[in-house]
């Protein structure tokens, strides 16, 4: 009798150390576990891979959450954030702008992408021949050098050219950027408790997220922007487990062509 009631009391607990001795050598020994994050999640590898070198450019073309996603689902744009530029207020707030303009900014690989080919997906997302009704939504180009005054100066009168239509898109030397607040960068990527559960233990940190380029490509294909077949080819390095993973590639699916501001 009394074998009867120690026996599975005795499996018990023998299954028990194991599963506690094993889960601590996985804790304290796994080689990528070097942020202390749970043996589930890691730096996804396209965040360990980022390029040092970098450059960078800044965009408005409307409210700066679209932009976020087309950019940030962008092969060679490294690392996305939005913010405020082109007013006069210092530290400006969504509510209190300020003569500020929602800009989109962004490191980018030039070995990957360049300039001009940034500046052609600026041109063909949004309407600048349109002249904006307010400061918030206006379209400029703010550029961090000469090379890129240039070609922002040429591809303008292009692009005024090619659709015969006066483009009010200002052209202007960047100064400062204000980062906006948290809830607005990633902002569909946020709206997704699924997939953020997975970010918030890989980054708990709010600019560690900001400055993740898994970050800014899920976002991105999560709206439905970005191309099907570098979205197969990156996803095993976004860093995601496999049931998030197939949530967005379903989710991109329904949403392509159809992006989801
Ligand atoms: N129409 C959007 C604009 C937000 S954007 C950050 C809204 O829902 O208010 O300006």
């Amino acid at each position: 009798m009394m074998e009867k009631v120690m026996t599975p009391i005795l499996i018990g607990a023998v299954t028990l150390l194991g599963v506690l001795v094993l889960s601590y050598y996985n804790f304290s020994d796994s080689p990528m576990n070097p942020a202390g994050l749970s043996p589930r999640y890691s730096i996804p590898p396209i965040d360990a891979s980022a390029p040092a070198e970098v450059e960078t450019a800044t965009f408005a073309l409307g409210c700066f959450w679209g932009p976020d996603a087309l950019f940030g689902s962008t092969p060679g744009v490294v690392r996305t954030r939005v913010g405020y530029a082109g007013g006069t207020k210092e530290n400006p707030t969504y509510h209190a702008l300020g003569g500020h303009t929602e800009t989109v900014q962004m490191d980018y690989d030039p070995a990957k992408i360049s300039f001009r080919e940034l500046l052609d997906i600026f041109w063909k997302n949004h309407e600048p021949n349109y002249q904006s009704w307010s400061q918030q939504y206006k379209s400029v180009i703010f550029y961090h050098n000469e090379e890129q005054k240039q070609l922002a100066s040429e591809m303008k009168v292009e692009r005024e050219v090619e659709l015969n239509k006066t483009l009010y898109t200002e052209i202007r030397s960047f100064t400062k950027f204000y980062l906006a607040e948290g809830y607005h960068q990633k902002f569909r990527l946020q709206r997704e408790k699924e997939l953020m559960k997975e970010f918030k233990a890989i980054y708990p940190e709010m600019s560690a997220f900001i400055d993740s380029t898994a970050a800014a490509r899920v976002n991105g294909y999560i709206a439905g922007y970005g191309d099907p077949s570098v979205l197969q080819d990156e996803l095993s390095g976004l860093g995601l487990t496999e049931k998030a993973g197939e949530h967005l590639i379903e989710t991109f699916n329904e949403r392509k062509g159809n992006r989801y501001y």
